[in-house]
């Protein structure tokens, strides 16, 4: 099954769709009535709502926004119809230069040759749309404008900047408080506000903007995270190695990261007459080992996996918390394989993510196929040949493995295509997390080979994947997945016995020690508070078990259990306790 979906991963014309991209032009019209020399960018509709790009003689305020929001529920009850023309290309510059739109005559002049240009038209405002649109202003449902943002025209730092305005709309009122609700929801959620609050990662203006420094409880999670898929590998036959996080700037230029992939690299470190550079991938180490010896087939595939650090310039104003970052340390691997094995491998790497989200507990998931745009050059290796092959190869493991995916043109790596493993976050907005990818650049860059029965040499494919993605992305994720309440075996703080008074505190070390020598994570709360003060904290740091313990456990060799929550299990053999911490940790 494939679908074609927008930007923001929906059909594009449902009909609260139109409403919303209809809802853009109403707004575009208020702010006119205000603003007469207003330039507009662009306008579309999104998750939830809809924006409009302005570029303004002041900047906006919150007061103006409210009286946009009134100028656009007067439109709305003038219900003007929508009405559609089309323009030929010379016309429609010369119309959009007439009235002093130079955004929208750029974006004309960049339509590709043939392409029809058509106009929406509600009583006194025309713009430049493709539609479609619901039939009048009056139909636009229930909306609100919800914030201003900056935004770059055509999203270029060197261009100029507009001021964006965001609404939410829905079809009902109902609907659009609902939405509000949810929000606040998932503001609590937010990994920013719970890693903070947990102690899991900070951040210091010393260290630098999207460099996080993982707290000892953020830090855990990804050891055993970490833990966890280095054995899931190495029992799947990868070879795990460890490679430096800098190299010569020759490397990457040789590979053509410095010429598709520089933008996003921090800058040249001189040394002496040599020069070096952080890596943005690991690619090329990986692909130093493979060619330190000579390989036949019978050594292939060979699967090279690394817990690898990787630095990339991302833009300041993308940085979110964990989730997108400028240090991060991605569960990589790369896969040197004959042509005749790479759809057997890519396939193999899909149902290795399907094993790690299960376990993972992650069960909402969307497969992109991330194909290049032949129109941009400069971000992809010029090779229709490379792309044709490898993105059939993708298409077909989806179609044997019967999975459901979308496309995304001008989404691959500069390299080769990626089958891409599309999470959404708290806020619904949609991440790649995992990926596979197909490659036939490097291994011609770097000239590699291996033997075949004819005795010839001949070029390996290289498979690229990351199964949960870098540690700071997936944490991030599993944070907000979650809220904060881990499952038993990744909880920083498994168990936290509480003695109620001093005399069942040596009780509770015992406890604690074998609890802990079982390979536990387990903490005794030995503060001289009372007992329900203990349960509350332990309660506001999500600890999955919490132990009381008194004179009837000392006399009893039990433990009294209460799980995260507020559920009592009352009181229980040690033996027993351990026993369903074992099985309810189990992989
Ligand atoms: C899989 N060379 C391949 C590798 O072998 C590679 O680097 N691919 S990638 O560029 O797509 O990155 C892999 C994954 O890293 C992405 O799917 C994404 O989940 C994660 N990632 C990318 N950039 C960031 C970032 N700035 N912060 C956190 N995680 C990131
Ligand atoms: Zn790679």
């Amino acid at each position: 099954m494939v679908e074609t979906l927008n930007n923001a991963g929906k059909p594009p014309v449902s009909e609260i769709w139109k409403k919303r991209h209809t809802a853009a032009h109403v707004m575009a019209q208020a702010v006119l009535e205000m603003f007469p020399d207003a330039k507009f960018a662009i306008g579309p509709p999104i998750e939830d709502g809809f924006y409009y790009d302005f570029d303004l003689s002041r900047s906006l305020t919150p007061e103006d926004l409210v009286q946009i929001e009134s100028r656009m529920k007067r439109i709305r009850r003038d219900d003007f119809p929508l009405s559609r023309t089309e323009r030929d290309r010379a016309e429609a510059v010369a119309y959009e230069e007439g009235r002093g739109q130079e955004y929208k005559a750029e974006l004309i002049r960049d339509l590709p040759e043939g392409e029809t240009i058509s106009y929406y038209t509600q009583g006194p405002f025309t713009d430049l749309c493709r539609g479609p649109h619901v039939e009048s202003t009056g139909q636009i449902g229930v909306f609100k404008l919800d914030h201003l943002a900056g935004a770059y025209w055509r999203g270029d730092e060197k261009r100029p900047q507009l001021q964006r305005i965001y609404g939410v709309l829905f079809d009902t009122k109902e609907e659009l408080d609902a939405y509000y609700v949810r929000l606040e929801e998932a503001k609590k959620r937010d990994h920013k506000v719970l890693g903070k609050q947990l102690k899991l990662f900070m951040t210091s203006p010393l260290v630098g903007a999207g460099l996080p420094l993982w707290l000892p409880k953020g830090a855990t999670i990804r050891r055993v995270l970490e833990r966890y898929i280095t054995d899931v590998e190495l029992a799947s036959g990868y070879d795990h190695v460890y490679t430096p996080q800098i190299a010569k700037k020759d490397l990457y230029v040789k590979s053509g990261h410095w010429e598709h992939y520089k933008d996003s690299m921090f800058p040249v470190m001189k040394i002496d007459d040599e020069e070096f550079v952080l890596r943005p991938m690991n690619c090329p180490h990986h692909i130093q080992i493979y060619a330190n010896e000579m390989h036949s087939y019978r050594d292939l595939p060979i699967r090279i996996a690394e817990l690898a650090t990787q630095n990339r310039f991302e833009k300041s104003g993308e940085l979110s918390g964990l989730s997108r970052v400028r240090a991060m340390t991605l569960n990589d691997a790369h896969i040197f394989c004959t042509e005749e094995q790479v759809k057997e491998e890519v396939k193999q790497c899909v149902l290795l993510v399907e094993k790690a989200y299960r376990r993972l507990g992650i069960t909402e998931y969307t497969y992109r196929l991330s194909l290049h745009d032949p129109t941009n050059t400069e971000k992809y290796v010029d090779n229709p040949a490379l792309w044709e092959k490898a993105e059939g190869e993708l298409r077909e493991v989806f179609t044997d493995l019967g999975l459901p995916y979308y496309e995304g043109v001008g989404e691959a790596a500069f390299y080769g295509p990626k089958i891409d493993i599309q999470l959404k976050n708290v806020l619904g907005k949609e991440e790649t997390v995992s990926t596979v990818q197909v490659d036939r650049h490097l291994p011609k860059q770097f000239d590699l080979g291996y033997i075949r029965e004819d005795s010839q040499t001949h070029q390996p494919v290289m498979i690229h994947r990351g199964v949960i993605s870098t540690m700071e992305r997936m944490v991030a994720f599993l944070i907000e997945h979650y809220a904060g309440v881990f499952p038993t075996w990744l909880a920083p703080l498994q168990v936290i016995i509480l003695p109620i008074v001093d005399r069942h505190k040596e009780y509770a070390e015992i406890v604690k020690t074998k609890l802990a020598e079982a390979g536990f994570r387990v903490e005794v709360d030995a503060r001289n508070e009372k007992v329900g003060k203990k349960v509350a904290e332990a309660e506001t740091q999500k600890i999955p078990y919490m132990l009381v313990v008194g004179d009837r456990d000392i006399e009893g060799g039990t433990v009294s259990v209460r799980l995260h929550g507020g559920a009592d299990l009352g009181a229980m053999s040690q033996e027993d306790f351990l026993s369903r911490l074992r099985e309810e940790t189990k992989a």
